[in-house]
């Protein structure tokens, strides 16, 4: 489907070496490029994925980037984590280099079929819950992008019969050039990344470029009940909408009791709303979302209704933990901005302990205040964010300053009644105390099974 690049003898530079840059450094080697990573991190911080690249025959540039390094490339890929408009960036764009994300790049040598999904929020449960769809429906599947695992690291794998489903974000998106998915899915947009993109208008634009390439029997799925996204349509001939709350042209929407698929004025039953398997009203969106793009992809609605039946949910969203001394803990760890916060809020009816801070991201966190009051008995915060957090939400709900994470679980069990539930929806990025948010989410989840073996011991024991 793409037009290619040739990588044999072309000069790239990679920045960034976690998880994109490493991929993208070994695929550009093991193509004939001649490579050169860099990362403002040492190659101790860095740790043995540096030996690999050494092996691959990568120029390495650590602890720092060298200016003349970015203007002697062909290609510049540089990592989802590193602003589009860094100095040495701007420098190299201004000069004529091509900078390219990973997604790009990785599109040029890609296989098969492509759906793919963004949004402000969601986004996970939406491309988890499509791909598993899609494997219901015995359709050879592939599960890749920000969700975790650089698309790059998956072209080898692809066939002209595969279906890629992948998670993309403004980040990512932002550096394309011909991306072009057969199904563009554009679930919301609320603020988060402003620290990164300066203004909605810039971030909103980054996401929408998921639809600037497609053409003739591509689709576009946005939701028509989000009207920041419904701005977004494009014009082409295939634009489906999801709805919870309208009737449809086309598309995917409730009806009573129901979720039906309405194209080419034929209206077909999919699954009823209680066989959702997860709780929210946002997840009914996404469940709407992810059998819109399914179906448009042919899947049957049988296939369809069994995969959203038996999806287990995703790690990391609002995902239960355990139940101790009649206290429910989750670990929404994902929810990194306000919005994520206020929808784990709301699938709640109240008495809820949250844990909420990190690093800042530009937020407002004013808009907490009425969903915390009405919902939230305690704020526990942590990390960076704790002050400004403190200051825009004080007066709304009883505030305690954990500092860090296992201090605020531990408050948390002491403060928690049965029937409560504690609630880790941190509103902020990790980055000020943990790797990433899936690290916070384990040592939350760590934290929370040691708390479960010493109440099961203190029971054992009194017996
Ligand atoms: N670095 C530099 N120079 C800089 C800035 C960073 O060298 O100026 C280096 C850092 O030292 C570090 C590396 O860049 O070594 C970090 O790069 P990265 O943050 O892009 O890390 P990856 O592991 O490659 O993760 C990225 C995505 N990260 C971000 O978008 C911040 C992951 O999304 C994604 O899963 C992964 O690629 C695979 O596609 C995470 C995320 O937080 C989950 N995404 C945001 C979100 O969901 O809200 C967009």
């Amino acid at each position: 489907m793409p037009g290619g690049f040739e990588l044999r003898g072309k000069r790239v530079l990679v920045v960034g070496l976690a998880r994109t840059g490493i991929a993208t450094a070994l695929f550009c080697a093991a193509r004939g490029a001649r490579v050169t990573a860099t990362d403002s991190r040492s190659e101790n911080e860095i740790g043995e994925a540096i030996g690999k690249l050494k092996i691959a025959g990568t120029s390495l540039e650590l602890g720092g980037h060298h200016e003349r390094t970015f203007l002697d490339q062909d290609l510049i890929v540089p990592s989802p984590g590193v602003p589009a408009d860094a100095p040495h960036l701007q420098t190299a764009r201004a000069k004529g280099v091509t900078i390219w994300s990973e997604i790009e790049l990785a599109y040029r040598f890609m296989k098969g079929r492509l759906i793919g999904i963004t949004g402000s929020n969601g986004k996970t449960t939406t491309t988890s819950l499509a791909e598993h769809i899609l494997k219901t429906a015995g359709m050879p599947t592939i599960l890749a992008g920000n969700i975790g695992t650089p698309l790059i690291s998956c072209v080898d794998a692809m066939k002209d019969e595969t279906w890629t489903v992948v998670e993309l974000s403004s980040f990512q998106l932002e550096l394309i050039e011909t991306f072009r998915p057969n199904i563009g899915v554009f679930l919301n947009l609320t603020p988060d990344h402003l620290d990164r993109h300066h203004t909605m208008q810039a971030y909103g634009a980054a996401k929408a470029r998921l639809f600037e390439n497609q053409v003739g029997d591509d689709a576009a799925v946005l939701n028509a009940d989000d009207n920041a996204a419904t701005t977004y349509a494009p014009s082409l001939p295939r634009v489906y909408w999801f709805s919870r709350k309208h009737r449809l042209a086309q598309g995917a929407y409730v009806r009573g009791e129901e979720i039906v698929f309405r194209h080419d004025g034929t209206e077909e039953m999919i699954l009823k709303l209680e066989d959702i398997p997860l709780a929210g009203a946002h997840n009914a969106e996404n469940v709407l979302a992810a059998v819109a793009a399914a179906r448009i992809a042919g899947a049957p609605p049988k296939a369809i209704a069994n995969g959203v039946h038996s999806f287990a949910g995703v790690e990391h969203r609002l995902e239960f933990v355990a139940e101790i001394s009649g206290v429910r803990y989750y670990n929404d760890s994902k929810a990194t901005n306000v919005d994520a916060t206020r929808k784990a809020l709301d699938a709640f009816p109240g008495r809820i302990l949250i844990i909420l801070g990190g690093k800042d991201k530009g937020s407002d966190y004013t808009v907490l205040q009425k969903p915390l009051r009405e919902k939230a008995i305690l704020a526990l915060l942590i990390g960076a964010a704790s002050e400004k957090i403190e200051a825009q939400i004080s007066g709304s709900v009883a505030l305690e300053r954990a500092e860090t994470l296992a201090h605020a679980v531990e408050l948390a069990s002491l403060a928690a009644q049965p029937g409560d539930v504690v609630l880790l929806a941190p509103a902020c990025a990790s980055f000020d105390q943990f790797q990433n948010y899936e690290h916070r989410g384990r040592v939350f989840k760590d934290l929370v099974r040691q708390l479960e073996k010493q109440a099961a011991g203190a029971t054992s024991g009194k017996r």
